[in-house]
Formats: C-alpha cells, structure tokens, sequence
C-alpha cells in the first residue's frame, strides 16, 4: 500500500463535484486501501478520494473511539444518505485537508446511509455519534464542499486565510 499526498485547502479540486463510480475496479479497491493507509498515517478517521486529487465517489473511515480497538475499517463506493434526523449533533470537527484548524458545526445526529462496498454490493446502515458526524463530513467532500462552509463566511475566511499561510509556508520547505 501507499500513501497519498493530501491536497491542503484553498485548491480547485476540492471544490468540484465528484463523478459517481461506475463499477467497483480493482484499481479503485487499490485506491481504497491507499486512502486508508494515508488516513491512518496521517492520522484521521476519514478521507474522501477529492482530497488525494481523484474526483470520483468514494470515501473511507474508521471512527473507533478507544485505543486498543480493533481497527473497523470501512470504504464506501457512491455513498448516499437516505434519511438524517431532526435532532442535531454539534461536533469540533477538523480536516485533513485545513490542517490545524477546527470548529464547531452543527449536523444531523444519525443519518442513514446507502453504499457500495469494495465486492460492488450494495449496503445499506444507520450511523450515530462520531460516525454519523464524519460520513457526512466525508459525503460532504463529495460535493465540493468543506466544513468551513457550514460557518459564517468571516470565520470561513478567517480559517481560509490561516490556511492558506501554512500552504505557502509548506511548499517553500
Ligand atoms: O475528511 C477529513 O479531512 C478527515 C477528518 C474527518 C473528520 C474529523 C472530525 C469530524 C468529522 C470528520 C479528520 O480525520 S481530521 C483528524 C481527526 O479528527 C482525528 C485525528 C486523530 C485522532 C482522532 C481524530
Ligand atoms: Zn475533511
């Protein structure tokens, strides 16, 4: 496996909607496990394919709360969410993408979630607490859209700003 580079925020490509998968390849299997290995590496608990520079429908995650849990692993092909609750959940949510940079932001508390999974089957789950925040965090980076779009557009530009700093700061090293 390898990992990828993770494109930092402000960049085109994270601003595009992604293309849906039209079957589950080898090559993307592939992709799946490198998204993963970078995820961990990095470390988080999701990463969706835009973010390493691939625009097509795909996004991984592993939420597990104690160390010393089995990994769980999860590669979602065309994820959909079918139903989000009224109740909402608010999150300190950060990205891999804004490195260093979090805030809170409100989402639905449980979604549920339709997908194909790495043998093309489909599937379908209701997710809660920290999974339910990040697959829509992830499902969101699908549609060219960042957490910092849920704020008000003077924390957003504040937080594009910083990042764009480290950006630069990052490609003169
Ligand atoms: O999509 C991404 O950029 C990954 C992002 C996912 C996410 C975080 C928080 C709320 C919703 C979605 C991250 O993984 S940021 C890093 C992070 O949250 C983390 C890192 C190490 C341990 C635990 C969490
Ligand atoms: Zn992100």
């Amino acid at each position: 496996m390898t990992t990828k580079t993770i494109l930092i925020h402000p960049d085109p490509r994270l601003k595009k909607v992604c293309d849906p998968v039209a079957d589950v390849s080898d090559e993307l299997r592939k992709l799946a496990d490198d998204m993963l290995e970078t995820m961990y590496d990095a470390p988080g608990i999701g990463l969706a394919a835009p973010q390493v520079g691939v625009l097509s429908r795909l996004i991984v995650l592993d939420c597990i709360k104690e160390e010393g849990d089995p990994p769980q692993p999860m590669a979602m092909f065309n994820p959909e969410i079918l139903a989000s609750s009224d109740e909402t959940n608010v999150y300190e949510e950060g990205c891999l993408s804004i490195p260093d940079q979090y805030a809170e932001v409100t989402r639905p508390a449980e979604v549920s979630v339709r997908w194909l999974d790495r043998n093309g089957n489909e599937r379908e789950q209701d997710f809660e607490g920290l999974w339910a925040t990040c697959v829509q965090h992830e499902i969101d980076h699908l549609n060219g859209k960042l957490f910092i779009d849920h704020l008000s557009p003077m924390k957003r530009q504040m937080i594009t700003r910083k990042s764009q700093k480290m950006k630069r700061e990052r490609a003169r090293v």
